[in-house]
């Protein structure tokens, strides 16, 4: 994976954010509920906010315009200033996700059927990418535990696979040979249910834009950003551990777990520190599992995690 360091002349430019409109229109949401005033509030603002989860940090989350400019998408361009402008026709409409495997309940399932189900929840999360980049962003999405269920999976089923669109006409970095398409990721079926983990559909109370995977994409915050696997068009319950794109390119490089960890380097850099975007230096600590210690670490007890990275 290449890595990039921002320059200060192409981060900063001053921009009027839409992270200032969504912090007002929260604001303006919480004053109408506190003075009793809900009706107020036009029909459609109020069914799109969405529930505050307790899971959410504190920390101020990333404004919009650097969430949405600064991307790795290799189906579009290995240049992450240049993915929103390539994927910017993406089209979703009809999108369907297939679901095989091991599990009771395989089948096509259209967009609206995936969703519908489940109420949309705000979880601000730190993300890290391996690069050694984090942002903090609040998703919006749901349990993806709530969404596997549904399906039934058997006793069978110790692992979950993730399939990206294989579409070159529309992704046009898939017309390159460079990785073996289409893009795969996969879970432990323990990690996939655990609570953190999060079926993403939205990012700042609005739809999911092309470069950030829409309409629907994985999100482990305790792992390293490559496993947040964008564009779902699969999801496959197995009895063997997948292998994910990254892996098959450089096994030495890119682990099964990814979990993130200050004490496991990459081979070519450390993992010591990371820069938080639109930073310009990497002096942030790495947190062990990227801060999600003690929700986590119980999934891995006992296993090694220097051969288990
Ligand atoms: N299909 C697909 N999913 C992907 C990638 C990709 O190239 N293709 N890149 C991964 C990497 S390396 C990171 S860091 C995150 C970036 O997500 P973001 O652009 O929403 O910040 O997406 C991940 N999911
Ligand atoms: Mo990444």
């Amino acid at each position: 994976m290449l890595i990039k360091i921002p320059r200060r002349s192409e981060i900063s430019a001053a921009e009027i954010t839409d992270e200032d409109v969504f912090v007002n229109r929260r604001q303006f949401i919480q004053r109408a509920v506190t003075l009793g005033a809900l009706t107020s509030v036009p029909g459609v603002l109020a069914a799109a906010e969405p529930i505050k989860s307790a899971l959410s940090s504190t920390e101020t989350p990333t404004e919009y315009k650097h969430i949405i400019n600064y991307n790795n998408f290799y189906e579009f361009t290995t240049d992450k200033r240049r993915v929103a402008s390539y994927a910017r026709n993406f089209n979703t409409e009809g999108w369907q996700v297939e679901v095989e495997g091991e599990c009771d309940k395989p089948g096509t399932y259209t967009l609206e059927d995936i969703l519908k189900p489940h109420p949309i929840e705000e979880r601000i999360y730190r993300f890290r990418c391996v690069e050694a980049w984090s942002m903090v962003v609040p998703w919006n999405g749901f349990a993806l535990g709530d969404l596997l269920k549904r399906f039934a999976p058997n006793s069978q089923a110790k692992y979950v696979e993730f399939t990206t669109l294989y579409d070159p006409k529309q992704m046009v970095g898939q017309n390159s040979r460079s990785i073996p398409w289409p893009y795969v990721e996969g879970l432990r079926i323990d990690e996939a249910m655990h609570p953190l983990a999060m079926m993403v559909t939205g990012i700042y109370g609005k739809p999911l834009l092309p470069q950030n995977g829409a309409p629907l994409r994985l999100m482990t915050p305790w792992k390293y950003g490559f496993k947040a696997i964008k564009s779902i068009v699969k999801i496959r319950f197995t009895s063997r551990q997948p292998r994910n794109t990254w892996q098959i390119l450089a096994p030495n490089e890119y682990g099964f777990y990814a979990n993130v960890n200050p004490n496991v380097d990459h081979p070519r850099w450390s993992q010591a520190r990371e820069v938080r975007i639109p930073g310009l230096f990497k002096n942030r600590p790495t947190e062990m599992f990227n801060g999600y210690a003690d929700d986590v670490a119980h999934l891995y007890a006992g296993m090694d995690l220097r051969r288990n990275f």
